[in-house]
């Protein structure tokens, strides 16, 4: 057999010259598929007498082990080469720091329930939580608050759907966080300081009212509590929260259900400039409402009236938001604008505490 050498050169280096796996796999076929020159040739051998067959057998079968044998060297270079490119490329550097990109951000309500949270923390209340929906005795009846009263009529609170021809009281959206004071109060018994931020509902949507907003409301019971405490408590709340020196409180009588004697408690300050500063100038800012836990209250939450007392107050978290942090318009809080996020947000990172200064 003639030019077997110039075929073999020339297969080899079509294939050292082969970019990629579809060029090596013409190569095959044309060399060893079953019209390929060399199984052609192989064919050939039947037509040869048996020692010319022995001789050119060898040689074409040498031939083809050779071709293939570069055929699959190529083929796993060019694999190997595919790899580092794709290494080269695909790499990562994990010894990196973070990115200093700014994602989320903390909602002004949240930060606000941190920092009030973190200001009761620090004398001693412990927080509380419970269910947004509530049976009725444990967001009216528990406080006092008689079936007749206007909160319970349908224009105020959301009522909970009840099944066709079942004629119990309906649930209700807890129209307060008070609910979570009396659960508090069963569970723990006297002495007992909580403090109960959360989400409340009701009927209500203007410029300055949201049909669910957040409330926190606190409650201290002792033997020997009196309104004494409740100002001193209040008042230092109120400077930690508004981060100034001195603040001036007017207590002035009010009527709740849930506490005897009530105040509503307003706080010292001006609106000069449009500006608002706490502590000086001759507005009063009302911010909340407060008493001495009625006894009939602290008997729904089994606690006996004739040894313990204590005062409980309540307030209105998005309000102290907007106060505190210069926020116009309350209905922004709830849009999910990630604009208005950005602009009012607080930094993950920054968590509220006392010592540490509230809002940095
Ligand atoms: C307001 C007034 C107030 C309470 C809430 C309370 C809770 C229990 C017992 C007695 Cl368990 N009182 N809470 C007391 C006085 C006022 O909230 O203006 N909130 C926004």
């Amino acid at each position: 057999m003639d030019g077997l050498d110039a075929l073999k050169q020339g297969y080899l280096n079509r294939i050292a010259e082969a970019g990629d796996e579809a060029a090596l796999e013409e190569i095959r076929l044309a060399a060893l598929g079953k019209k390929g020159e060399i199984s052609l040739k192989m064919r050939e051998l039947g037509r040869m007498s048996p020692e010319e067959r022995t001789a050119a057998g060898k040689v074409l079968n040498a031939l083809k082990d050779e071709i293939d044998a570069a055929l699959r060297a190529k083929k796993s270079a060019l694999a190997d080469a595919a790899l580092d490119a794709r290494l080269a490329t695909e790499w990562l550097d994990v010894t990196l720091p973070g990115r200093p990109r700014r994602q989320g951000t903390i909602h002004p309500v949240s930060q606000v329930t941190e920092e009030v949270t973190a200001i009761f923390a620090d004398m001693g209340f412990a927080v509380a939580e419970g269910p947004q929906i509530e049976s009725d005795w444990m967001n009216f009846d528990a406080l006092n608050i008689p079936p007749e009263h206007p909160a319970r009529q349908e224009h105020d609170t959301f009522f909970m759907a009840r099944a066709e021809g079942d004629n119990r009281p309906p649930h209700v959206l807890r129209t307060h966080t008070s609910p979570v004071q009396i659960r508090a109060m069963m569970a723990a018994g006297a002495p007992i300081r909580v403090i109960a931020p959360g989400r409340v509902y009701r009927m209500d949507m203007d410029q300055t009212h949201a049909p669910m907003f957040h409330q926190v409301e606190g409650l201290a019971i002792d033997r020997d509590i009196s309104m004494a405490q409740l100002k001193w408590v209040l008042e230092e709340f109120c400077r930690a929260f508004f981060e100034v020196d001195e603040v001036e409180l007017r207590f002035r009588a009010s009527h709740f259900p849930f506490t005897d004697p009530s105040a509503e408690v307003a706080l010292r300050c001006s609106w000069e400039g449009g500006q608002l500063k706490i502590g000086e100038g001759n507005s009063w800012m009302e911010i909340l409402g407060s008493g001495m836990v009625h006894p009939k209250v602290l008997a729904a939450g089994g606690i006996d009236p004739a040894e313990w007392q204590g005062f409980a107050f309540g307030m209105g978290i998005d309000r102290l938001a907007m106060l505190k942090y210069g926020i116009p318009d309350l209905r922004a809080f709830f849009d999910s604008d990630l604009r208005w996020l950005r602009h009012y947000g607080f930094s993950a990172l920054d968590v509220p505490s006392v010592a540490g200064g509230l809002s940095k």
